[in-house]
C-alpha cells in the first residue's frame, strides 16, 4: 500500500477533473465523512476496483460523485435496493452505501429495515444531520422533538426515530453511531463495518448549519461541532448517567456486532447445494 496522508491520501482517491468544486456549504460535515470514508478504505487495502459506492438522492448523496470508486447515484430513498443487487451479482465487492436521514429513514425507510432483517452484506452509511438539506430544510424522521425546521415553524410536534434502535431492532449485524467531531473513532467504526459480514449501519452525526443549525440554538458551524464534542459520549460513560443526565447526552460507539453470514453467502451456499456441489 502507498504511504499517503492527510490531504495527499484524500486527493488520491478523488475525480479531480470532474465534480469539483464541491456543492458543500462552508461548516457541513458531509465532506468530513468523505475523508473519513477514504481513510478507510484505504487502510483496508483495498482497491478502488474492489468497492462500489452506491448513494441516495440529498447533500449526502453527492458523495458517489466525488470518490474515484465504482459508484452509482442512485433516486432518492432507493440506494439499499440497488446496493442489494449489486451484492448479490458480485458478492465479493464491498459495497458501501452513503444516505441522509431522509434518504434512509423516510422515504427509505422500509428498505433500511428490511435490509437489516435479510441482513444483506453491505454497509450503510447514514449521514444525519436531523433534516432535510438539499431541499430547503423540511423536517426529517429525526428533526428532534420541539426543534424549528422550514416545515415546523413552530417546533416538531413529532417523537424522531432513534437510528441506531431501528436497526439493531431490525437485525443488523453491525450497529454504531459516530460523529465528523470524533473523526479517528468515525474511521474505526467506517472500517469495521466494512469487514463485519452481513448487513452494517454506521450512523453519522454531522452539521447542517445552513438548514438546521442556524433556525435551532447555534448561531454558527463552529457552535454545531462544540455541541458534538460536548453532548456526544462514549457508551461506557453514557450507562453510568442517571437517566435525567442521559436525556441531555447522545451515546456513541458500538452497539451491536454479531458475525452471522451475510443474505448473499447464504444465496450462493444454497446454489450450489441445489447444483450438486457441497
Ligand atoms: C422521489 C423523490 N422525492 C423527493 C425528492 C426531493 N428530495 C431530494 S433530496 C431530498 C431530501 C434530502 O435530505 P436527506 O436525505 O436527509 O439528505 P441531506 O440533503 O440532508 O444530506 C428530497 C426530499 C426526490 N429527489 N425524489
Ligand atoms: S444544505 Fe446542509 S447538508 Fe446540504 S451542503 Fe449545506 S450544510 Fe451540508
Amino acid at each position: 500500500m502507498v504511504d499517503m496522508k492527510g490531504t495527499q491520501l484524500i486527493h488520491e482517491y478523488l475525480r479531480h477533473n470532474k465534480k469539483f468544486p464541491h456543492v458543500f456549504c462552508a461548516g457541513c460535515g458531509h465532506g468530513i465523512v468523505l475523508g473519513s470514508l477514504i481513510r478507510s478504505i484505504h487502510g483496508l487495502g483495498l482497491s478502488k476496483d474492489e468497492v462500489c459506492v452506491v448513494a441516495g438522492i440529498g447533500c449526502s448523496g453527492r458523495l458517489a460523485a466525488y470518490v474515484d470508486f465504482n459508484t452509482v447515484h442512485t433516486t432518492h430513498g432507493r440506494a439499499l435496493t440497488f446496493a442489494t443487487g449489486i451484492k448479490m451479482a458480485k458478492p465479493n465487492m464491498h459495497v458501501i452505501v452513503v444516505m441522509g436521514d431522509g434518504d434512509s429513514m423516510a422515504i427509505g425507510g422500509n428498505h433500511l429495515i428490511h435490509a437489516a432483517r435479510r441482513n444483506i452484506g453491505v454497509t450503510a452509511l447514514i449521514l444525519n444531520n436531523n433534516i432535510y438539506g438539499m431541499t430547503g430544510g423540511q423536517c426529517s424522521p429525526t428533526t428532534p422533538a420541539g426543534s424549528f425546521s422550514m416545515t415546523t415553524p413552530l417546533g416538531q410536534m413529532e417523537q424522531s426515530f432513534d437510528c441506531v434502535e431501528l436497526c439493531s431492532a431490525a437485525k443488523a449485524n453491525y450497529v454504531a453511531r459516530g460523529t465528523v467531531f470524533h473523526v479517528k473513532k468515525l474511521d474505526k467504526m467506517i472500517m469495521d463495518g466494512i469487514s463485519n459480514p452481513g448487513f452494517g449501519v454506521v450512523e453519522i452525526l454531522t452539521p447542517c448549519h445552513t438548514q438546521y443549525g442556524r433556525k435551532n440554538k447555534y448561531r454558527t458551524p463552529v457552535d454545531m461541532y462544540k455541541m458534538l464534542k460536548k453532548d456526544v459520549i462514549d457508551i461506557d460513560r453514557y450507562e453510568k448517567l442517571s437517566e435525567a443526565d442521559k436525556a441531555k447526552k447522545v451515546p456513541s460507539g458500538v452497539f451491536v456486532q454479531k458475525d452471522d453470514s451475510g443474505l448473499e453467502e447464504k444465496f450462493y451456499q444454497m446454489a450450489a447445494k441445489c447444483q450438486g456441489g457441497a
